[in-house]
């Protein structure tokens, strides 16, 4: 293939505009050099009456060229590629598949006319990336789709489908068949039309906007403007377009476009973009290594953990085996699962056929032998090392030559459970994130003895299934969990000190966690991995558990709550604090400061964060991150634990904790890494 990606050819009289550019026609600056080129070329042609611009391969351009982004900028810019096709004199359609977004959606409004296959996606995802629309998308969107469905996809950054993207005008022909030969019709029909419909032009759907839709849609979308600083500059730039002439407009998109690019968010969420798709690179795991044929997934244990785990592969069309002890368990948890669907259902997020299908898919089984005939299993039950021997014992029995055999543990040791087994080879670790069905993270533990070929299919299942996919190794709390143990233990530590359950969580959710450890404990159940005596009391959650405070689900835990489920602070859990106080000798109490909770808990997590990477229970540091942000609900604008640690500095994080050392108390060890880092003033992430 040249390296020149854009060619064109001859159909009649029209011009068709090629973008060969894989895997998504990313719009780098060989491509917005040969587009100008082409669109010159086909306008002084005598021969060409009309253009079509398409792109070959999955998608029609996807966007700007994010891998340029921060590098020194090659001309032309991608606006004024856009402004050249608007310009040309003839009329320009674009034939649209895949997923137009962003920039793509950009040179989209560019052309005259529009064209999408019915499977066709639009959207401006770079509210995503920390930026906006850079290229005249927040003044043609609102111009040609009407304010409120551009203010939607650039503050959300979801895509809209062809259908609603005809239905507000921004395609034109929703085409079935093939595309390009509908696209050429298309331009046929329309190249003696003048004057040519140019989007910047466009004023009538901008006109006499009543301002209040701004109001309206930010109130309903608070979540979304909460510590993102994009999402404002999104709403402002469109908002703009109601304000202003194009020309006066676009230059404010541009202001504020340079703004958030030289921004801190920007940076980081671009960082994540490819932290992301990086995590599904297995190091030492050869390309060619072919996954194992997945036809039917068996599911021990119907509880909330295999009911949401099974759901996952229902509604990827992938038959499921579920087993269970007793009717009982099986009926409620086959209820449960058919209950979120038909919730999903009534949403408008399914079809009720499609619930149909997806519950026509299950087996539920009291007969264990079932198993035998799936090609996954995947165990689900009580975190208990013994329990899950038993099992693992019965499946080497049980399951069929090339099975993987699969433990959903949050913590155990995936070597110790494969050893019972005569196929380690077959075991691996598969770490779903409650509620199953819903979490994107799945932590996919690699045992020793774990086969390149069971991580290989683990990684591609757990695409097929729309989860985010990380390779951690064997170790207490894997990932996600290991790095939350050092940060619940400081935070109890505080309430000892005299901090309260509140203060700590409003440092996390003012940091811009969606909760904090306490509102967490709670959320999740206080009583998870408890002991279950309630005369056994060793720690403030001993003690709440003892008393059946184990959470919103019993109405109190650190919190109080109401009918409603609202928080409010809680005299009972203040008493047991103050008891173990008492039992601890702390006599006196004293003001914490904000910033010492960070360092006692967050800094504490960057340290375990950086000793999982030198232990090797991480493939990279930016894994971690993507386990914090998908598992956790790290800020996505801060770039993740590691990613911020190079934010903040490893020096200024080996200060901080040395700072704490007295009260992190001898359980606390610096990892080397960090202390490495920290003095060579080099960086985690990047
Ligand atoms: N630039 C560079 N590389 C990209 C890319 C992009 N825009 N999009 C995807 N890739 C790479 C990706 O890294 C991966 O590489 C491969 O393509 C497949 O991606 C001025 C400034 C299109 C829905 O935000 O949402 O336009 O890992 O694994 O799951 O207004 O990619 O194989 O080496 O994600 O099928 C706006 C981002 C940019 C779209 C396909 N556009 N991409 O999903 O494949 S900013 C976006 C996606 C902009 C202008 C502004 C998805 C996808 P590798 P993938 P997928």
């Amino acid at each position: 293939m040249s390296d020149d990606p854009i060619s064109s050819e001859n159909h009649g009289d029209v011009r068709i505009i090629w973008s060969d550019n894989p895997p998504v026609n990313a719009l780098g600056a060989a491509v917005r050099q040969g587009l100008v080129r082409e669109i010159e070329a086909a306008e002084a042609d005598d021969g060409v009456n009309a253009v079509v611009i398409a792109c070959k391969g999955r998608t029609f351009f996807a966007g700007a060229d994010i891998s340029e982004f921060g590098k020194p900028p090659v001309m032309p810019w991608l606006p004024d590629v856009v402004d050249r096709i608007e310009a040309c004199t003839k009329p320009v359609v674009a034939a649209i598949h895949g997923t137009a977004l962003g920039g793509g959606c950009e040179i989209a409004l560019g052309c005259h006319y529009r064209v999408a296959l019915g499977s066709a996606k639009l959207g401006f995802p770079e509210v995503n990336l920390g930026l906006l629309p850079g290229a005249g998308g927040t003044q043609r969107g609102p111009r040609v789709a009407g304010p409120e469905l551009a203010l939607q996809m650039a503050v959300t950054g979801k895509p809209i489908s062809a259908q609603v993207a005809a239905g507000a005008g921004l395609v034109d022909k929703i085409i079935e068949g093939d595309l390009l030969e509908h696209a050429v019709a298309y331009a046929h029909e329309v190249k003696d039309t003048r004057p040519l419909p140019r989007s910047s032009e466009r004023n009538e759907r901008i006109e006499n906007v009543d301002p209040a839709i701004f109001d309206e849609f930010k109130k309903k979308n608070a979540k979304l403007f909460r510590g993102d600083v994009a999402p404002q500059a999104n709403l402002e730039t469109i908002k703009a377009a109601t304000e202003m002439p194009f020309d006066k407009g676009v230059m404010f998109e541009r202001t504020k476009f340079m703004e958030l690019m030289s921004g801190p968010q920007a940076r980081a969420r671009q960082y994540f973009f490819f932290a992301e798709r990086k995590a599904s690179k297995i190091d030492g795991v050869d390309d060619s290594v072919a996954p194992r044929e997945i036809k039917r997934v068996g599911v021990i244990g119907a509880g909330t953990m295999g009911g949401g785990i099974s759901m996952n592969f229902l509604s990827a069309g992938i038959p499921v085996t579920i087993v269970e002890m007793n009717q009982d368990a099986l009926d409620r948890g086959t209820g449960i699962m058919r209950k979120n669907y038909e919730a999903t259902a009534r949403k408008g997020r399914m079809t009720a056929e499609q619930v149909e299908g997806a519950m026509g898919l299950l087996k539920p089984s009291l007969n264990f032998d079932d198993l035998g005939e799936c090609d996954l299993i995947i165990e689900a039950v009580y975190e208990n090392m013994d329990v899950k021997k038993e099992i693992f014992t019965k499946l080497d029995g049980i399951a069929k030559q090339g099975a993987i055999l699969a433990s959903n543990t949050s913590y155990l040791d995936i070597n110790e459970i494969a050893s019972v087994t005569k196929r380690p080879e077959d075991v691996v670790g598969l770490h779903f994130f409650s509620p199953a069905n819903i979490m994107k993270l799945l932590e996919v533990v690699r045992g020793d003895k774990t086969a390149d070929d069971v991580l290989v299919t683990a990684m591609a299942l757990a695409k097929k299934i729309r989860k985010v996919a990380v390779i951690a190794g064997v170790c207490y709390g894997f990932i996600g969990n290991r790095m939350l143990i050092p940060r619940q233990l400081e935070a109890e530590k505080l309430l000892l000190e005299g901090a309260t359950p509140a203060q700590v969580d409003k440092v996390h959710v003012e940091f811009g966690m969606p909760m904090g450890p306490f509102q967490m404990a709670d959320l999740a159940g206080v009583d998870i991995g408890w002991h279950r005596d309630p005369s056994r009391i060793e720690n403030i959650r001993d003690a709440l558990c003892a008393k059946e405070r184990w959470g919103q689900k019993k109405g109190a835990g650190f919190y109080d709550y109401d009918e409603n489920r609202r928080p409010s602070p809680s005299d009972v859990t203040a008493g047991i604090i103050e008891e173990f106080r008492a039992k601890k000798g702390i006599t006196e109490t004293r003001e914490i400061s904000d910033q010492e909770i960070v360092e006692r808990t967050l800094y504490t997590m960057v340290n375990e964060g950086a000793k999982i990477l030198e232990e090797g229970k991480a493939q990279r540091a930016s894994d971690i991150d993507v386990v914090w942000i998908y598992g956790y609900g790290w800020p996505v604008y801060r770039g993740g634990p590691m990613y911020w640690a190079d934010s903040e500095g490893p020096d200024k994080i080996v200060e901080g904790l040395k700072r704490q050392q007295e009260r992190l108390g001898d359980t606390f060890s610096f990892s080397q890494l960090l202390l490495d880092k920290a003095e060579k003033g080099e960086k985690f992430t990047r």
